[in-house]
């Protein structure tokens, strides 16, 4: 296998579009998506709040700033949004140990006991980092809102989670029209405390480096119909793993009762199936198990058309890029 050049970017056009090769190249993955931002969306609860919206402003701008390597910023929260979280934890917590997966369940409980999670305080993301890194080598950065799919998958392949760090606002504690503190902390970040999941989810990262925006496209529908919303199998009963339906009360029941569609996770199905992210999904994705699904996107990631092949060098967290053998 031969080394190809070492910035995809001088590589002509119909090669590849430019992605990170070091964990320091994601200081440039932060193409923000506004379609839900407070400031520009009329629907979203914050809109007609200027104290929401400056405090939005502060928090995004601690993101903006941040460098990788630098310590991750510290955010003093409100009474009011602590409030807001307790509100968020107490519900969804009453209902975890009847409809979340064993592996969720083990992360919230050690998170509980060494990061300090627990509704009476929103965990810094500084300490939620440091957690990750023992236990699979994931770590965090701090992020405005949401990122492109390019971007954001491809932090994954360095084992890097871009979570945001401000909370939704008080007027709607059971509901965010997007990514918010209480999504990441509570509904990603117990899962990513899994070794097979963590995998799972660096797998994901390294097949959307250089992709096609076709591909981006389908990876970002896989992600959003497992990461997000996918439930599976455990002891013959169907478990919720996604973080939009574990940070979400009202869509965790009404995923896991008899009313919407289940269909066995099939890449190739699944990466093709039209979703919204503006009410429940009509239909989720069962895997059999992490295991499972985790060959089955392996086996679809090496189907993907790239010139070349990345391999993530553990040692050095870069990634290799080599000619196609
Ligand atoms: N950005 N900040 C942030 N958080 C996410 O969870 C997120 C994102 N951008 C895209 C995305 N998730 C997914 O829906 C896929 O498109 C990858
Ligand atoms: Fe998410």
């Amino acid at each position: 296998l031969k080394r190809v050049a070492d910035d995809v970017r001088t590589v002509p056009e119909e090669k590849a579009p430019w992605f990170p090769q070091q964990i320091k190249d994601l200081d440039r993955c932060n193409m923000l998506i506004t379609k839900f931002d407070p400031d520009l969306d009329c629907d979203h609860p914050g809109y007609n709040d200027l104290e929401y919206r400056k405090r939005r402003a502060a928090i995004s701008e601690l993101a903006f700033r941040y460098k990788q390597g630098d310590p991750l910023p510290t955010v003093e929260y409100t009474a009011e949004e602590i409030s807001t979280w307790r509100k968020v934890y107490q519900q969804l917590r009453s209902i975890y140990p009847s409809l979340a997966c064993r592996q969720f369940l083990d992360g919230l409980q050690q998170l509980e006991k060494e990061c300090g999670y627990g509704e009476d305080r929103i965990p810094q993301l500084r300490d939620v980092s440091a957690f990750l890194k023992e236990k699979t080598g994931f770590q965090l950065r701090p992020v405005a809102g949401l990122l492109s799919a390019r971007d954001f998958l491809a932090s994954l392949a360095f084992r890097v989670f871009q979570c945001t760090q401000y909370i939704r606002h008080s007027s709607s504690p059971m509901h965010s029209p997007e990514p918010d503190c209480c999504h990441e902390l509570l509904g990603h970040i117990p899962m990513l405390a899994d070794k097979e999941f963590a995998q799972f989810s660096q797998e994901i990262g390294l097949a959307s480096l250089g992709a096609s925006d076709e591909e981006i496209e389908k990876l970002s529908t896989l992600y959003w119909f497992t990461v997000e919303f996918g439930l599976c199998k455990q002891n013959g009963e169907v478990k919720a793993y996604g973080a939009g339906l574990l940070s979400s009360y009202g869509e965790l029941v009404y995923a896991l009762s008899n009313e919407p569609e289940y269909r066995p996770f099939n890449p190739e199905e699944t990466a093709v199936q039209p979703y919204q992210d503006q009410t429940y999904q009509s239909v989720y994705f069962v895997s059999e198990s992490f295991e499972d699904a985790k060959m089955k996107l392996r086996k679809y990631s090496a189907s993907i058309k790239r010139p070349f092949v990345v391999r993530y060098d553990p040692f050095t967290c870069n990634v290799e890029v080599l000619d196609q053998p």
